[in-house]
């Protein structure tokens, strides 16, 4: 090399200013949207408990208190066209599916407005058209449903990812194993989402699981596999952005582990008296809602008082889904028998994952 050559000019590395100012490559309303969402949550929720107390809501009711990063951080590495599957505890993933909240509540009112008709109520919020196939009440009864739609996609060879959320109690069970290690020998578009919020019930994970590092357990089926701090919203976004990637691009499964903190007991009837003071308080001062706030005003993403100004319009909003679901009529009796097949019509296409197939199959048994 002649001695005279210039040398290129030595590119310095975004890194370092990066870590300085994370949220500098961010979108400001991007992030505003998030936050709105996170507080929309909270506000829902705390709500929600409310209405419960004053015996609005029946049967059992999950709330996401606590989880919103991680709601929102997952939801937002979804298209609008993926499928979403989870437990009991979905009213937050309804929410951040872009389901209104006055439907959403309305079902848990039981009413006839809600998104499931007011015949699922809290734990069985489903609306097809948003894509969200299912809030479950039988622990990991999700895993094989979702399972079963990424295959319908790998079948019909469409570029639709689903995510199956998850507790972290949930993984102790036959069908998730099962269902793990299918997807990865079928090479199913699948991202299975551990929310581990420390206990199943009242069982730490500690003294349910023999690893206690979740995702860990994708090693038994060589699948790729992440765990991340589930109060970092960005950080749980760009982990789901990855596994979403991977489903999409090379039809391959991922186990992603948000680890949490459930700010209440297990339902909203638990007082969790299993817990010491100082586990909660802990948790508490870890609270991802006021901190991502803080965040984005020391970032000036957001100033005082279009922070205020955001949550009044938000506080609005869940009143008046509220008022929507006080004054929504009950289903009625006539409709008893309404949904309660999977189609009205046998092989009648839906727009779900597995329904063309379903409806060109050679040997469908027509009903008459
Ligand atoms: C098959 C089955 N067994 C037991 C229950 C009762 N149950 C409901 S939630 C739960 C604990 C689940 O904990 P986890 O998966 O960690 O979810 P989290 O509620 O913490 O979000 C149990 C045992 C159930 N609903 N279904």
């Amino acid at each position: 090399m002649a001695t005279d050559e210039k040398a290129p000019p030595r590119r310095r590395s975004r890194k370092p200013q990066r870590a300085a100012d994370a949220l500098a490559d961010e979108k400001p309303d991007v992030l505003v949207d998030y936050y709105r969402m996170m507080w929309l949550m909270r506000r829902f929720e705390e709500r929600t408990g409310e209405m419960y107390q004053r015996a609005k809501i029946g049967g059992y009711c999950h709330l996401n208190l606590g989880e919103e990063a991680t709601v929102v951080g997952l939801l937002a590495a979804l298209e609008p066209r993926d499928y979403l599957f989870t437990n009991y505890r979905e009213h937050g993933y309804a929410l951040a599916k872009g389901i209104e909240p006055g439907r959403v509540m309305a079902e848990l009112f039981g009413r006839q407005t809600g998104v499931s008709h007011g015949r699922g109520g809290s734990m069985h919020l489903f609306d097809a058209s948003a894509r969200l196939l299912g809030g479950y009440a039988i622990v990991g009864g999700q895993i094989p449903l979702a399972t079963g739609a990424a295959q319908a996609i790998a079948y019909r060879g469409s570029d639709e990812v689903v995510m199956c959320q998850m507790g972290d109690g949930t993984t102790n069970t036959g069908a998730f194993h099962e269902c793990l290690n299918l997807a990865q020998l079928w090479k199913l578009p699948i991202v299975y989402v551990i929310v581990n919020n420390l206990l199943g019930m009242g069982t730490t994970v500690e003294a349910a699981s023999a690893e206690p590092e979740l995702y860990q357990r994708a090693c038994a089926y060589r699948m790729a596999s992440e765990r991340v701090d589930g109060n970092d919203l960005l950080a749980v976004r760009d982990a789901a952005r990855r596994a979403v990637d991977r489903a999409r691009t090379e039809s391959l499964p991922t186990l992603l582990e948000a680890t949490s903190f459930r700010m209440r007991g297990h339902s909203v009837v638990d007082p969790a008296r299993y817990r010491a003071n100082e586990e909660v308080e802990r948790g508490r001062a870890r609270d991802p809602v006021p901190a991502f706030r803080a965040r984005l005003v020391a970032a000036g993403v957001l100033d005082e008082t279009g922070a205020a100004e955001l949550e009044a319009e938000v506080e609005r909003e869940v009143a008046q889904a509220i008022d929507f679901a006080d004054q929504s009529p009950d289903p009625s009796v006539e409709d008893l028998f309404a949904d309660a097949y999977a189609t009205p019509v046998a092989n009648e296409p839906r727009g779900l994952p597995g329904d063309p197939v379903v409806a060109s199959a050679p040997h469908s048994v027509e009903v008459m």
